[in-house]
């Protein structure tokens, strides 16, 4: 077992137990990817995973799990709706790196500074953060330019302690994804073509932020080189855009 190995099996179990949820491809490669880093004593296996799946209201449902021992574990999991919902993203970034715990955990929203749109998606959930910050102090700076992705309710916080991760981190992201999939119960399609228009634009100011700024960039190239590591950003773990040019 592996530090996130229990966030992504409840995140797959409980999905199953509430969604019709289906397999989303995986392009060739990515599946599975390995590589051996490090010499002599320091030697050590990179394998990172790829997870994923669509339900009607979901267009892609996705993670990313690095496991490369101790020191290093990482689990990037993105829910990304349908461009005919309103939805925000489930976004939650878990990190572990040899200078510590780094744990990201949103309901990022597609119009942040919408009155209504914080009064439907963020003021249900405001308890629910406030309970688990009073554990998880905020784990301050942040890029700047990264803020406007993030709702009021965003969870930032860089654990000392690995049993916080285990206990604490591994409470909030079950409390988060069960209130999300209580948000995609109950969402309805949008009809209104400039809202649809005003979705589309939202969704990929997002994906073009991530894809472009994917803090992963440094460390996959180390591992897997260049190629893979563009094709596996632009290819897979943000592919909107490639799935909007081959549609229109
Ligand atoms: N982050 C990803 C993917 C990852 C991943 C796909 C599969 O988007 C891992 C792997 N995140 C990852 C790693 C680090 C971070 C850091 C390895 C550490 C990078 C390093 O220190 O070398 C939230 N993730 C971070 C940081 C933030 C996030 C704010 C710190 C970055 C920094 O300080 O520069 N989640 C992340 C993010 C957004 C988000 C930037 C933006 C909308 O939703």
């Amino acid at each position: 077992m592996t530090l996130y190995q229990p966030f992504l099996d409840h995140a797959i179990d409980y999905m199953e137990s509430r969604l019709d949820l289906m397999p989303y491809p995986i392009p060739e490669g990515f599946d599975s990817k390995t590589a051996t880093v490090g010499k002599g004593k320091n030697e050590a296996t990179v394998v990172t995973t790829s997870h994923a799946f669509q339900t009607p209201k979901l267009r892609q449902i996705r993670a990313a799990h690095v496991q490369g021992g101790k020191a290093l574990q990482v689990l990037n999991f993105v829910i990304f709706p349908q461009l005919n919902y309103d939805l925000p993203f489930f976004g939650a970034d878990l990190v572990t790196l040899p200078g510590g715990h780094l744990i990201a955990l949103d309901m990022q929203p597609l119009f942040r500074d919408n009155p209504a749109y914080q009064a439907k998606y963020t003021e249900p959930i405001l308890p629910m953060f406030h309970t688990h910050q009073e554990h998880l102090t905020w784990g301050g700076d942040f890029p700047e330019e990264a803020q406007q992705f993030f709702s009021p309710a965003f969870l930032w916080t860089r654990p000392q302690e690995t049993s916080v991760v285990e206990t604490q981190v591994f409470a909030a992201f079950q409390d988060y994804l069960q209130a999300y999939l209580d948000f995609v119960e109950q969402a309805e399609p949008i009809i209104d073509s400039q809202e649809l228009k005003d979705i589309e634009a939202a969704q990929l100011r997002y994906l073009r932020y991530r894809a472009e700024k994917d803090p992963a960039r440094g460390m996959f190239k180390r591992f897997y080189g260049e190629e893979w590591t563009e094709e596996y950003i632009h290819g897979f773990l943000f592919d909107l855009e490639r799935k909007l040019s081959s549609v229109h």
